[in-house]
C-alpha cells in the first residue's frame, strides 16, 4: 500500500502461508476444528460455520450445540461429528455445559466460537467464563463478541491466540461507538481495537482489515456486495478457524481467510450473480478459491 505497515493481501502472499499436504497425511494431521455456535432458530448459523471449516481444509471438524438442535444439525451435515451440549429452557447453551467444552477441546487444534450463540444472559456467562480458560487459538465472531459487550477488559486475561471478527455493528458495541463512526474511520477502528485488546481483530465488511497487536494491518482486497447475505461471516469463521488449526498463526488465517472467503465469493458471484447469492454458495466455492491460489 506505500503505507508501512500496511499491506494488501495477494494470492501469492496466502499460497506462502497456506501449509503443504504430504502424501503421507492423515485427517489428525490437517487440523481439528471444534464449532461450538447455535442455538433454538439459529441452526443455521452452526452448519455454515461447520461447513466453512471443513472446506477449508480442517481434517476433522466437530460442531458442538444445544442439545435440542443436535439432530437438526446432524441431518444437514454429513462429514461432520456433532455433539450436543446442556442447554438453556430457551434453547441456547447452558452455563454447565462448559466442562464438556473444556474436555473436547482436548482434542482440538483450534475453536470456533459465537455464531448463533444468541444473546441469552446464562450463555453470555458461559463465553465470559470460557475465554480465559483456554490453551489454543480461537476465533470469536457474532454472539461471542456480543458477549463481551461491557466487559472487553476480559481480553487482557485471555491468554489464548484470538482472532475477532466484528462486522462494523458488532464493532460498534464492542467500542461504545456507532455503526457509522466504524465506517467513517475504519483503519483506525481496526488499529485502535487491536492495539486496546490485545489480538488480532478483523473488521469486516467491504475492503475487510485485519490489525494484529503488533502494529501491522492487512488490507482484503477480495469479495462483492453479493456477500451481503445472511450467514456469509458465519462461514468465514470456520474458514480462520480451519487455517488455525493449520498452524497459521492468528494474523495469517485471519488474513488468508479473508481472502480467500472473498475469493470464494467472487466466484459464486461469477456463477449466479450476486443478487441471488447465498452463504452456502460461498461455501461450495472455498475449494476452487484455494485451488487458484496453490
Ligand atoms: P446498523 O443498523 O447499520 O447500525 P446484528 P446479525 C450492522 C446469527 N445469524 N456495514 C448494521 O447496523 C449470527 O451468527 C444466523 C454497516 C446491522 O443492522 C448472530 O449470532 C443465521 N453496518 C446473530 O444471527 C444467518 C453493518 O449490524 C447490524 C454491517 C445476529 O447477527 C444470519 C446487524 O448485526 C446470522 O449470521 C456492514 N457491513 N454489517 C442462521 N442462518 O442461523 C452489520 N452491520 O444485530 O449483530 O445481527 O449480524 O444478523
Ligand atoms: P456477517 O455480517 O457476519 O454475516 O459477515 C458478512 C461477510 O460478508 C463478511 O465477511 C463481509 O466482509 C462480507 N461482506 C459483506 N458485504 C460486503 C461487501 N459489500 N463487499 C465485500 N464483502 C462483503
Ligand atoms: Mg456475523
Amino acid at each position: 500500500t506505500g503505507v508501512p505497515g500496511r499491506y494488501l493481501i495477494t494470492a501469492g502472499m496466502v499460497r506462502g502461508w497456506l501449509p503443504a499436504r504430504p502424501a503421507w497425511a492423515h485427517k489428525g494431521d490437517c487440523g481439528r476444528v471444534l464449532v461450538v455456535a447455535g442455538s433454538r432458530g439459529m441452526a443455521g448459523a452452526a452448519c455454515l460455520t461447520a461447513l466453512g471449516a471443513a472446506r477449508a481444509g480442517a481434517g476433522l471438524t466437530t460442531l458442538a450445540v444445544p442439545a435440542g438442535i443436535q439432530d437438526v444439525v446432524a441431518g444437514k451435515l454429513t462429514e461432520m461429528l456433532t455433539a450436543g451440549l446442556p442447554q438453556t429452557g430457551e434453547g441456547t447453551l447452558a452455563r454447565d455445559s462448559r466442562r464438556e467444552i473444556m474436555t473436547r477441546l482436548e482434542n482440538a487444534g483450534a475453536l470456533a466460537l459465537g455464531p448463533g450463540l444468541s444473546r441469552h444472559l446464562e450463555t453470555v456467562a458461559l463465553v465470559r467464563e470460557l475465554l480465559p480458560a483456554l490453551r489454543l487459538p480461537a476465533v470469536i465472531d457474532a454472539d461471542g463478541l456480543n458477549a463481551l459487550v461491557g466487559d472487553t477488559g476480559l481480553l487482557g486475561r485471555v491468554r489464548a491466540p484470538l482472532v475477532l471478527t466484528p462486522h462494523p455493528g458488532e464493532m460498534a458495541r464492542l467500542t461504545g461507538r456507532t455503526t457509522a463512526e466504524i465506517q467513517a474511520g475504519r483503519l483506525k477502528a481496526a488499529e485502535e481495537a487491536a492495539a486496546a485488546f490485545g489480538k488480532v481483530v478483523l473488521l469486516k465488511g467491504a475492503a475487510t482489515l485485519i490489525a494484529s497487536p503488533g502494529g501491522f494491518t492487512y488490507i482484503n482486497p477480495t469479495g462483492n456486495p453479493g456477500m451481503a447475505t445472511g450467514g456469509s461471516g458465519d462461514v468465514l469463521t470456520g474458514v480462520i478457524a480451519a487455517l488455525l488449526a493449520q498452524g497459521l498463526d492468528a494474523a495469517r488465517a485471519a488474513a488468508a481467510g479473508a481472502f480467500l472467503h472473498g475469493l470464494a465469493g467472487d466466484l459464486a458471484a461469477r456463477k449466479k450473480g450476486m443478487y441471488g447469492l447465498l452463504a452456502g454458495d460461498i461455501v461450495e466455492q472455498l475449494p476452487a478459491a484455494i485451488a487458484r491460489v496453490q
